[in-house]
């Protein structure tokens, strides 16, 4: 291996699942599949050119409007000027002393959301959170983009942190495949998300495991607006977006007014089903929440509706909700439901019956390992108690020190003039990105570690050049994979890039607080401690893990804690014994009702899952936008990341959005037509797919595509976020709700 040109192979992992890279002179040249998986991704193709881009970030680079002190204007349209490290980490170190001396840290807006690389050491927001700790703390954000309202509204149901019933506790797909005979889906279950999961993915199943109910016969439902959202095979209930909750009270309805209601599990199991049911069967308001109510709701016929509740009723019958449905206006109420629908079939704690929440949103669902603690970068405290709803950053820049609801507390938007993001694409994932832009001029100052000029870079003051993951070493530890790997170093930084360790430890010597950042130790110290750590908790676990070296040489390792045999169902302790194992609720039981909900008094979560219609969907749609956009994650990568070289193939952009043929033909459009989507919000440009399997009024646009620069007035690689609206899910949950969102569609002349 003296020739440096000589190739190399290594393997790494990412979010997306392991993967081969071959190394010849420095430079990344190829990738393959990682042997053991059965279905490998084609996500790392696109890594060879990205890595080697010529839009990564060089050098050191500051906004020249902002040094010139223009601090509110010119972001995103101003050049920048290239400075040495020292210089850069200087001015940064200093402004970051100003806002804390002048402001405090409580206007430091550190929450930095983002799926930033797989590595455990070199985890970029744990990075960020540590250094901002240790200079005095930040103003944090809770939830996530993912699951922000679910993380809300489900603990008030279950009385169980919803992240640890989904990946602890909830029912494996062997269990499914042995057990459950009805699989109801809403929102599918689309194998193309399971491509992803947080940490990585290394074997990727999810398909196998469709393959397998098939050949054993079970019936599969999808039900939602695209047919694409389930494995071919399944059997599809196209439904209109955001009327998942009409659709199930009206399941509910037939249960409750067919007698095929399990009461003696209510009785047992729940409370507050005499406070709902009045509701449900119109006694409270006049309108019994029947299939003939739902119907015209939904877009489903009544029939179905009817026909699904009796086989639901008929069989073990398991209910899956997607993410997405909580993505949206009102997005706790088809969750809170899907709770009170299983709890009325009776089958929670019955092996492959009840209800479970993202199968197939990321690819470690479903999968039962045994627990083994992971390795994370310690945070330090943070003396800045101030935290916001995730998805609530473009109000809380646009209204400082306004008051806002969030479940049954009245908090206060701090007042933030410096922003440090790393690891994440505030303009990709934010909705309503033209307001976002306005309201993203007003803090002083914006930071921004990134490795490639992103529309979030554009739009610093500050960025500093960061390394991928290529670039150094780390160890991939994934929670829900059983898999270990080490991350080798494949490829010297690029340009100047340097970690966010680096990075961070620069300005933390500068800000005096070096020693507390590192603790004396370089990132080479904190892995080998880290991992350290973690050899020593998989030992007590009983899990033999090679050491460093030992790792370094083998590059994986399988760990042996695949669980054996089917397993896992979802509360079955508390179904064999509630007063032995009850729930976190107030009660004790499974809240149908939930007086604490009830006395937050929010119009818009009220104390029992109800019907509220979404301020945009197909059931409000007028003229000027009558149809609904969902923006699904896109399959060929992760979010944003790798969207660099992605768009570089001719014809790649704009991105593809799927219509209905009846939709087109009123339009005069046809398949590869170049389309302008717009709405009161704003217009972007995408290229027509014509498919009947997309609902008739319903168009999806993934997304993922970068947002362009501003003062346009058509985003042109079509990004679906300059259409979405930034409302917060309701006053209880204040999520994310890009899935409500209702566009035109229009053939562009030329
Ligand atoms: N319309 C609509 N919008 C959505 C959604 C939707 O369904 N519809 N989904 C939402 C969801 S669920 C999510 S999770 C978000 C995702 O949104 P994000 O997580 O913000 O998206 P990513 O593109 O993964 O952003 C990661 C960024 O980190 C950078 N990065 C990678 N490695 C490193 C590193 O080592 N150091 C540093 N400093 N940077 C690094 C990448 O270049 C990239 O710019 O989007 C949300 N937005
Ligand atoms: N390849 C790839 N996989 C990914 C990601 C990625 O970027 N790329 N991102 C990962 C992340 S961070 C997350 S959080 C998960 C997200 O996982 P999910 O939230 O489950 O995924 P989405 O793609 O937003 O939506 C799935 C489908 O829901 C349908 N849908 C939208 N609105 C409604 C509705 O009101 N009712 C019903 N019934 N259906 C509706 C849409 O047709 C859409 O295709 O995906 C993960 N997986
Ligand atoms: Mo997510």
């Amino acid at each position: 291996m003296s020739d440096a040109r000589k190739s190399r192979t290594r393997i790494t992992t990412s979010h997306w699942g392991a993967f081969e890279v071959d190394v010849e002179g420095g430079r990344i040249v190829a990738t393959r599949p990682f042997a053991a998986d059965p279905h490998p991704t084609s996500i790392p193709d696109a890594i060879p050119a990205a890595v080697h881009h010529r839009a990564r970030v060089a050098r050191p680079s500051i906004r020249r409007g902002w040094l010139e002190g223009r601090r509110h204007e010119g972001r995103g349209r101003d050049d920048f000027l290239s400075l040495p490290w020292d210089e850069a980490l200087d001015i940064a170190a200093a402004e970051i002393a100003r806002v804390r001396r002048d402001h405090g840290n409580g206007a430091i807006f550190g929450g930095s959301y983002g799926w930033g690389s797989a590595g455990r050491f070199h985890h970029a927001q744990s990075q960020v959170h540590r250094f901002l700790n240790a200079v005095g703390g930040y103003v944090a954000s809770f939830g996530s983009y993912s699951t922000g309202c679910a993380q809300a509204i489900m603990p008030h149901v279950f009385g169980v942190n919803f992240l640890k019933l989904l990946y602890e506790h909830q029912d494996s797909w062997p269990v499914i495949h042995e057990h459950t005979e009805t699989l109801v889906m809403f929102g599918g279950i689309n194998p193309k998300n399971a491509q992803v999961s947080m940490g990585g993915i290394t074997r990727h199943e999810t398909a196998d495991w469709f393959d397998r109910f098939a050949a054993k016969g079970m019936t599969c439902v999808n039900i939602g607006p695209q047919q694409g959202d389930a494995p071919k095979g399944c059997d599809w209930l196209p439904l209109r977006p955001g009327s998942d909750t009409a659709l199930m009270l009206a399941l509910a309805y037939v249960l409750e007014s067919e007698g095929l209601t399990d009461h003696a599990f209510l009785d047992r199991y729940t409370v507050g089903f005499g406070r709902f049911r009045p509701y449900l069967m119109g006694d409270a308001d006049g309108q019994p929440k029947s299939p003939n109510w739902a119907a015209p709701l939904c877009g489903v016929d009544a029939d179905a509706i009817r026909a699904l509740a009796r086989r639901m009723a008929a069989t073990r019958t398991l209910i899956t909700v997607a993410w997405s449905l909580q993505r949206a206006e009102h997005g706790e109420q088809p969750y809170w439901m899907s709770a009170v629908l299983a709890a009325m079939l009776g089958q929670i704690g019955l092996p492959g019956g009840g209800v479970g929440y993202g199968y197939g949103a990321i690819g470690g669902v479903g999968h039962a390992l045994r627990r083994l603690s992971g390795m994370t970068l310690p945070q330090l405290d943070n003396p800045v108690k101030t935290m916001i709803p995730v998805a609530r950053i473009g109000d809380m820049l646009r209204h400082p020190g306004a008051p806002y609801d969030f479940n049954g507390r009245r908090e206060t938007y701090p007042d933030i003039r410096l922003i440090y993001w790393a690891g994440g694409n505030p303009y990709h994932h934010h909705q309503d990105l033209n307001a976002l832009h306005e309201a993203w001029q007003r803090p002083e100052t914006i930071i921004v570690n990134e490795p490639w000029w992103t529309a979030t870079a554009k739009r610093a003051d500050i960025v500093f050049p960061a390394t991928t993951p290529y670039e150094r070493e780390d160890i991939g530890r994934a929670p829900l994979d059983d898999y270990l790997f080490h991350m080798p170093r494949l490829v010297p930084p690029v340009g100047e890039a340097l970690d966010d360790y680096a990075i961070f430890t620069g300005l933390a010597e500068r800000l005096d607080a070096g020693e507390r950042f590192t603790e004396g130790r370089s990132a080479g110290d904190w892995i080998a401690q880290l991992y350290g750590d973690f050899r020593d908790r998989a030992a007590e676990a009983g899990v033999a893990v090679p050491d460093l070296d030992g790792l370094r040489a083998a590059n994986w390792v399988r760990l042996p804690i695949r669980a054996e045999g089917p397993n896992r169902t979802l509360f079955a302790p508390f179904r064999e014994d509630p007063d032995a194992a009850p729930l976190g609720t107030p009660s004790g039981r499974i809240e149908i009702f939930s007086e604490k909900i009830d006395g937050f008094g929010y119009g818009d979560c009220p104390g029992h899952p109800v019907w509220l219609p979404p301020s945009e969907w197909l059931g409000a749609a007028g003229p000027e936008a009558p149809l609904h956009l969902v923006s699904p994650q896109p399959g060929d990568k992760l979010h944003s990341q790798l969207e660099v070289a992605l768009a570089d193939s001719p014809g790649a952009r704009p991105a593809t959005l799927l219509l209905h043929p009846d939709d087109a033909r009123t339009r005069g459009i046809v398949a590869g037509d170049l389309l302008r989507v717009a709405n009161g919000r704003g217009a972007c440009r995408a290229r027509a797919c014509v498919t009947e399997a997309i609902l008739p009024g319903v168009v999806a646009l993934p997304t993922g595509a970068w947002y362009g620069d501003p003062g346009v007035n058509i985003d042109p690689d079509g990004n679906p976020n300059v259409l979405t609206r930034d409302i917060g899910t309701s006053r209880l949950g204040q999520g994310c709700s890009a899935h409500s969102a209702l566009v035109e569609v229009t053939r562009m002349e030329g």
